[in-house]
C-alpha cells in the first residue's frame, strides 16, 4: 500500500485564491489509476485553505467570533477543492471518497489525539480510495486549529504502515537548502534520517500557515521513525509520481526509514 500526498502548490496556485490545477491534477489521476496500487489520498489545502487559514489567524486558536466565520469559510473552501479533486479522481476510473478531517480528527495542541482510521480501513477493505485533507479542525486545547495534510500523512502512515509514504511537490526532492532562493543548493537522491537531522530547511515566501518546508520535514521524521520509506517526487514533471509507484527508476528523493 501507498499512502500519497498530493501537495497543494502542485494541485493549486498558491499565489492565486482558489485556482485549481486542472491538468496537472488530471495527469496524476491517470499516473495513479494506471499503477494500479492499494492508496490512500492525502491533499493539500493550497490557495484554497491557507489564504482564508491566514487571514483568519486560524492556527491560533480560538480568540474571537470573527474567527468562527473564518473556519466556516476555509472549511468550505478546502470542501471545495476535496470535490475537484474527487471528480478528477472520478473520471480516472478512481473510486475516490471523501473522509474529512473536521469531523474525523481531534487536535490537542495542534497535535492529533484522536483520529478514525476504522473508517480508512474498511473503506479500504471495499476497494475504495479514502481521500483526506489538510482542513480545521477542532482542538481541546485552543478551541480550533489546523491540521495539515503533512500531520494527517504522519498519522497514517504510523497506523497502516505502507510500502512508502509519498510526497508529491512542486520540486524534484530534497536539497540541501531551497533552490528556490538558493543557486548552490545541491539535490539529495536519497538519504536517512540521521543525515536529515543535519539538514536546516529555509522556506520560501508562500503564504502558507502549516510551516511550509519545515513543517514537511517534522512529519517526514516522524513517518521515518515509524519504520515507513518516504519519498518526494515532482509532481509537475509528467511520469514521476507512476514510476514511484511501480519502482521504476526515475528523479526523486527517497529517504529510508528505521
Ligand atoms: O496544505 C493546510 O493543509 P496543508 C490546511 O497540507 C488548511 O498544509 C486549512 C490551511
Amino acid at each position: 500500500m501507498f499512502i500519497i500526498k498530493l501537495g497543494g502548490s502542485v494541485i493549486t496556485d498558491k499565489t492565486k485564491k482558489q485556482t485549481f490545477k486542472q491538468t496537472t491534477t488530471d495527469r496524476l489521476s491517470m499516473e495513479i489509476k494506471k499503477a494500479n496500487k492499494e492508496i490512500i489520498i492525502v491533499h493539500g489545502a493550497g490557495s484554497f485553505g491557507h489564504i482564508p487559514a491566514k487571514e483568519y489567524k486560524i492556527d491560533e486558536g480560538y480568540k474571537d467570533l470573527n474567527q468562527i466565520k473564518g473556519f466556516s469559510v476555509t472549511h468550505e473552501m478546502v470542501q471545495t477543492l476535496n470535490s475537484l479533486v474527487l471528480r478528477s479522481l472520478h473520471e480516472h476510473g478512481i473510486p475516490g471518497v471523501s473522509i474529512s478531517p473536521h469531523s474525523t480528527v481531534k487536535l490537542d495542541n495542534h497535535e492529533i489525539a484522536k483520529m478514525d482510521f476504522q473508517v480508512f480501513k474498511e473503506y479500504l477493505e471495499k476497494k475504495f480510495v479514502p481521500v483526506t485533507f489538510g482542513d480545521v479542525v477542532l482542538d481541546k486545547k485552543i478551541g480550533f486549529s489546523i491540521c495539515s495534510g503533512d500531520l494527517l500523512m504522519d498519522a497514517l502512515a504510523g497506523y497502516f504502515k505502507p510500502e512508502k509514504a509519498v510526497f508529491v511537490i512542486d520540486e524534484d526532492g530534497l536539497y540541501t537548502s531551497n533552490p528556490k532562493i538558493d543557486e548552490n543548493a545541491e539535490f539529495i537522491e536519497s538519504t536517512t534520517l540521521d543525515k536529515l537531522e543535519k539538514l536546516t530547511v529555509q522556506d520560501d515566501k508562500h503564504v502558507d500557515v502549516t510551516g511550509g518546508m519545515a513543517g514537511k520535514i517534522k512529519a517526514i521524521k516522524n513517518i521515518l521513525n515509524h519504520g515507513v520509506d518516504v519519498v518526494l517526487v515532482n509532481g509537475n514533471k509528467p511520469g514521476r509520481l507512476y514510476n514511484v509507484l511501480v519502482g521504476e527508476d526515475t528523479v526523486c528523493t527517497i529517504l529510508y526509514g528505521r
